[in-house]
């Protein structure tokens, strides 16, 4: 008979947190009903479905980073820029990652949330992970969430060649890592171009603080009509670069008059065979004085298959301080945010559920009516 996990809190707990079975393992072992802890409030959950014609043209058109090289380059970074002030959220072809790659890294996150527990879960969990830098979980804090969210995940942070091919799981330890590379390198020239378009050049060892820490992730999120796979958050680094599958599911909130939308409203991100999306991080608003919007996302399917995405997350080191760039601040003539070192930030990201921007709260100066 199936077990039911229905009222029993510290148990469900317990199997899926702790003994690192996941959502995955409870899904597996037949439940049928979604236990209290991982509904959302009403309003918390996503209503709205498929994609609108309507949709900003960056979310539809892909942005072919090629063309950054050509005689349409202006254009291109334009397009990039318009993106990030409005959406903060584009696609992109032509991105210098292999699209076989792609389809490598996705049959690899299958072939890795696929394997029973005692191959993946108990591997990897803190305190039992060989290497502090890859890490097995499910939901974002569960200590700390209200409603938990029905997603499991790997993370591995990238600290050299040599650990990650030793560390990472074997299933996606090559794939994984010439992943994230490309990403980076992809990273580095849409930074570039961005912060350009803003008037400021950051010189070579400047840049590589920005982006000197470097994650691959791969999640799992199943069929979720009550609760949400990934809750609504912006992310906190630089940019993130997201491979997504074709089931869809990725939804961005609205935040500006320009796109003509409704302010408030979510938008889905249409899956784009060959396309990688891109999105901006707390850190790049608070360097970009604001100019530049992290956007505030959220994951839910309704699809039978589960789904797979595999975000590359670029943040700083966390020894680099952050402040708006001075270059910015001088035409804006007032900093939106204050200056922090970047491990403070994370202390701050990663002690609380998922709230939306909440995170910037942190740091943004608010100023009083006068
Ligand atoms: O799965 C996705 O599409 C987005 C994932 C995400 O937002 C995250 O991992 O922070």
């Amino acid at each position: 008979m199936a077990p039911s996990f229905e009222n029993i809190g510290n148990e469900l707990f317990n199997f899926v947190v702790r003994e690192g079975n996941g959502v995955k393992g409870m899904v597996d072992s037949g439940i049928t009903t979604v236990p209290d802890q991982y509904i959302q409030s009403p309003q918390e959950r996503i209503v709205k479905q498929g994609i609108d014609p309507s949709y900003p043209p960056s979310l539809v058109s892909p942005i072919d980073l090629s063309e950054l090289e050509g005689p349409n380059h202006d254009q291109v970074v334009e397009l990039l820029g318009q993106s990030a002030e409005t959406l903060g959220f584009f696609q992109v072809i032509n991105h210098g990652v292999q699209v076989e790659l792609l389809e490598q890294l996705k049959d690899a996150a299958h072939r890795f949330f696929n394997q029973p527990p005692e191959r993946k879960a108990f591997v990897y969990l803190k305190g039992a992970s060989p290497s502090p830098f890859v890490k097995y979980g499910t939901s974002f804090v569960p200590e700390a969430e209200k409603a938990l969210e029905w997603k499991d995940y790997i993370s591995m942070t990238y600290s050299g060649d040599e650990d990650a091919l030793n560390f990472w799981p074997e299933e996606c330890k090559e794939v994984a890592l010439e992943y994230l590379k490309s990403s980076t390198k992809m990273v580095k020239r849409i930074l570039e171009v961005l912060l350009r378009r803003l008037g400021v050049t950051v010189d070579h060892t400047e840049t590589e603080a920005y982006i000197g820490t470097r994650m691959v992730n791969m999640n799992l999120v199943s069929k979720s009509e009550l609760t949400v796979g990934v809750g609504r958050h912006s992310d906190m680094g630089i940019l993130t670069v997201l491979l997504q599958d074709g089931i869809g599911g990725l939804y961005v909130k609205v935040e500006d008059d320009r796109l003509g939308r409704k302010k408030g409203e979510w938008v889905e991100i249409p899956p784009t065979p060959g396309a990688l999306v891109v999105n901006v991080g707390d850190t790049l608003e608070i360097l970009s004085n604001g100019r530049y919007k992290s956007a505030e996302h959220r994951v839910w399917t309704t699809n039978a298959e589960s789904r797979v995405s595999i975000p590359v997350f670029v943040f700083p080191l966390p020894t680099k301080k952050i402040k708006p760039l001075p270059q910015v601040v001088e035409k804006d003539g007032v900093a939106h945010y204050g200056e922090f070192l970047f491990e403070e930030y994370m202390k701050n990201f990663f002690g609380k559920g998922h709230e939306g921007k909440k995170s910037l709260d942190f740091v943004k100066i608010t100023m009083s009516p006068s």
